[in-house]
């Protein structure tokens, strides 16, 4: 299995790191927009340096309870540093974003994958996904960024999070997408309560026979900080376990923030994958 986004390749046979890069003011939020920019740049160099095949950015932050960001805000973010990053790094660049328009500019910009929480759902989105011909990820979700923890609720949660994906793959191959440009995603913490995370987690194979990539989310989430009673900032080895659970069931992709100490654990499983 591979991806393909312009004359780039992407090799899933062996699993992929992305790694996070963030360019909220609250991740970066020492001097002007210029420091920003490159210390924005020095933070992807060192995860591509770490092993980190895809460089996810994202300016709108998804975490629970967030605001909403304007458009102009959001490109002046994001497109500055997808532009360095395409400029200096030998990487792929992902762009985390629900906006027809700042998918667009990032394209343009360099982007050479479509990262959308919401799925390409938000108007206008789907059609210049089409059009910018390059790999989605359509991710699960039930409800919105600012409420989606309150209580979420599921009869079955691995059959409604696949109805639903199978839903969007449907609607955006009938749109025009290309299957072999679709990835998807579970959905870890956007609408599900520990036990969901943790059902969806174990059912990952099952995602995987629909036959497209997956991607998994689970790095320093608060599934972990829950069982394990960890704050973000010991919640590594929890997310280390969570991401080699899924890559065992099959998942291609897994998007991090500890990018050297999931290469590692990748090339352990790798080890022993080799001989089978
Ligand atoms: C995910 C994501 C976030 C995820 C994909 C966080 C942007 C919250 N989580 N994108 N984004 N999958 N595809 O804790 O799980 O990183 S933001």
């Amino acid at each position: 299995m591979q991806l393909q986004s312009r004359n780039k390749i992407l090799d899933l046979r062996v699993p992929k790191v992305m790694g996070i890069l963030n360019v909220t003011p609250d991740s970066f939020s020492d001097g002007g927009r210029f420091a920003d920019n490159d210390s924005a740049l020095k933070k992807a160099a060192e995860m591509v340096e770490q092993g980190a095949a895809i460089i996810d950015i994202g300016g709108e932050s998804t975490r629970p309870g967030a605001s909403d960001v304007g458009l102009e805000q959001e490109l002046d973010r994001v497109i500055p540093v997808i532009e360095k990053i395409n400029e200096n790094l030998d990487c792929w660049i992902s762009i985390d974003t629900s906006k027809a328009q700042v998918m667009q500019e990032a394209v343009k910009a360099g982007a050479d994958l479509i990262n959308d929480v919401r799925a390409l759902r938000e108007e206008g989105a789907l059609q210049v996904a089409v059009e910018a011909n390059v790999p989605v990820c359509l991710m699960h979700m039930q409800g919105q960024p600012r409420s989606m923890q309150s209580a979420p609720q599921y009869e079955n949660v691995v059959e409604q999070v696949k109805r639903f994906l199978l839903e969007r793959v449907q609607l955006c191959i009938e749109n025009g997408l290309y299957k072999d440009n679709i990835i998807l995603d579970l959905g870890f913490g956007f609408g599900k309560q520990l036990e969901h995370n943790f059902e969806l987690l174990g059912a990952t194979g099952d995602f995987v026979k629909l036959g497209f990539p997956i991607l998994t989310g689970v790095s320093r989430k608060s599934m972990f900080g829950q069982l394990l009673n960890r704050d973000i900032n010991t919640r590594l080895a929890g997310s280390l376990a969570g991401a080699i659970i899924a890559l065992q069931q099959g998942s291609q992709i897994i998007r991090v923030h500890d990018v050297a100490e999931t290469a590692d654990a990748i090339k352990v499983l790798q080890a022993v994958n080799s001989f089978k």
